[in-house]
């Protein structure tokens, strides 16, 4: 009758661990191993939980991965909309995703233009003849332009994730020669 009343008032996780306990320092061996099987499995459930937490933490960053979407653009002589071009020079990608500017052939190279980047981003410029690789962050417009052809046309435009931040002040910005036909015609396929 005692006893039913102490276990009535013991909180169950309590009770356990009491049990528990009472079973490894009993005598007897059925007890004693059933104890220790106890045991066991606790320890057995935590590796689980840590294997669990383990692949969680894999798979997110397997996600991550896949999120981030790697574009390639040519620098070319002569291209689909005649030479000197940067092919393609229109991209959208998300934040985050990398542009590999390949110098598939001479005499070019790729560099942000001034006022034609969202705020807070990096301005970037590579060397002639050279790839190079941006990874595009802030979302928004970038306008890219080859230095030496820059006036002949030879630009592109990388829409990253929302473009609102910066495409009017993008758009206002002076673009010498054949640039400015080139942009007025990239800057429309954004709603297109
Ligand atoms: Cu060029």
């Amino acid at each position: 009758m005692n006893k039913v009343r102490a276990f009535q008032r013991q909180p169950p996780a309590n009770l356990i661990q009491r049990n528990v306990r009472r079973l490894a320092s009993s005598n007897d061996v059925m007890d004693r191993s059933s104890a220790i099987s106890s045991q066991q499995i606790r320890t057995r459930k935590k590796m689980r939980s840590i294997k669990l937490a383990l692949s969680v933490a894999a798979a997110t960053l397997i996600a991550a991965g896949a999120h981030a979407a790697e574009v390639e653009v040519n620098m070319l002589n002569m291209g689909k909309h005649g030479m000197f071009q940067l092919d393609p020079s229109f991209l959208k990608v998300a934040p985050g995703d990398t542009v590999h500017f390949v110098a598939k052939d001479k005499g070019h190279d790729v560099e942000s233009i001034p006022g034609m980047l969202p705020d807070g981003a990096q301005p970037f410029k590579g060397e002639m003849n050279k790839d190079v690789s941006v990874t595009f962050t802030k979302p928004g417009v970038y306008g890219i332009k080859c230095n030496p052809h820059y006036g002949m046309g030879m630009v592109a435009l990388v829409v990253v994730g929302d473009p609102s931040s910066n495409l009017k002040a993008a758009e206002s910005v002076n673009q010498p020669g054949k640039a400015k036909k080139a942009f007025e015609e990239l800057f429309k396929q954004i709603s297109q």
